[in-house]
């Protein structure tokens, strides 16, 4: 080992420092680039990491890689509503059980109607995405290429459709404890109350970590990364875009003594 690694601490047993991914490790649903993994890597030679994203298991692995399960020590898909832990499944919990069938059915029909009453510059297919442990609702469609869910983010910024659409169900939902967060560029996540991000701090409240550092780029309130970013036991560092997060982790983590 180089000399200066062996004057240097091990905090791997004491911080964990926990990522989101969509605009803190890579730009909006794009892969994080080479430059990120080699630091990542050398990060976790001291710290221990992870990462925690409202996105499902696959989509996290089209931007960080097939391995990402091996090369993070915790992996939360879906806030950490399905969680991993050294490259093993160690939790997976149910939206449908949680909200039962009629509900459900309520809820999607409601939706697809209203959807059908939205307009905006493009609309394609894959209008409600079932997950494990949330729906992902999206007004223009999943299967939008870049440029359109490029332009669909334009649009929303201007009128705020999403933020809309999110007020029309809780209008309409009240008795339902559904929780709505934009976290991307184009849909709405649908959970409920208590299983946004904070949720997946369970999973590591038995290693004791003197530190966890939380990465995030929507932590105003309203955004995917808000309530883990003002948890207690987190300490939040608010970045705007990957390279933010890599001067950080240069400067106040790989630099520490
Ligand atoms: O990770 C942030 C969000 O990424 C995607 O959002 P969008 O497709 O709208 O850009 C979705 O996977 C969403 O669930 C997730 O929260």
């Amino acid at each position: 080992l180089p000399i200066c690694l062996l004057l240097m601490t091990d905090y791997r047993g004491k911080v964990l420092c926990l990522f989101d991914v969509d605009g803190t490790l890579s730009k909006s649903r794009n892969k994080a680039t080479p430059e990120m993994g080699e630091l990542l890597k050398e990060l976790r030679k001291r710290y221990t990491i992870g990462i925690v994203g409202g996105s499902d298991l696959s989509k996290q692995a089209e931007q960080l890689g097939d391995g990402l399960v091996n090369d993070f020590d915790y992996v939360f898909s879906e806030n950490g509503l399905v969680a991993f832990f050294n490259g093993e499944k160690i939790h997976s919990q149910s939206f449908k059980d949680h909200l039962g069938e009629e509900n459900l059915k309520r809820f999607i029909n409601w939706t697809l109607k209203r959807l059908s009453e939205m307009d905006c510059p493009q609309k394609r297919g894959n209008f409600i995405e079932f997950r494990t442990g949330m729906i992902n609702v999206s007004v223009c469609g999943r299967n939008v290429n870049q440029a359109e869910r490029d332009g669909y983010a334009a649009f929303d910024d201007e009128v705020k459709q999403r933020a809309g659409l999110v007020k029309d169900w809780q209008e309409a939902f009240p008795e339902l404890g559904l929780r709505y967060s934009i976290g991307g560029q184009i849909s709405v996540d649908v959970f409920p109350e208590g299983w946004d991000k904070t949720y997946c701090l369970q999973h590591v409240a038995s290693r004791n970590f003197e530190e966890i550092h939380f990465f995030g780029d929507k932590t105003h309130e309203g955004g995917n990364d808000y309530e883990i970013y003002n948890h207690p036991g987190t300490i939040g560092h608010a970045v705007t875009k990957p390279d933010d997060t890599m001067e950080i982790l240069r400067k106040e983590f790989l630099a520490r003594k």
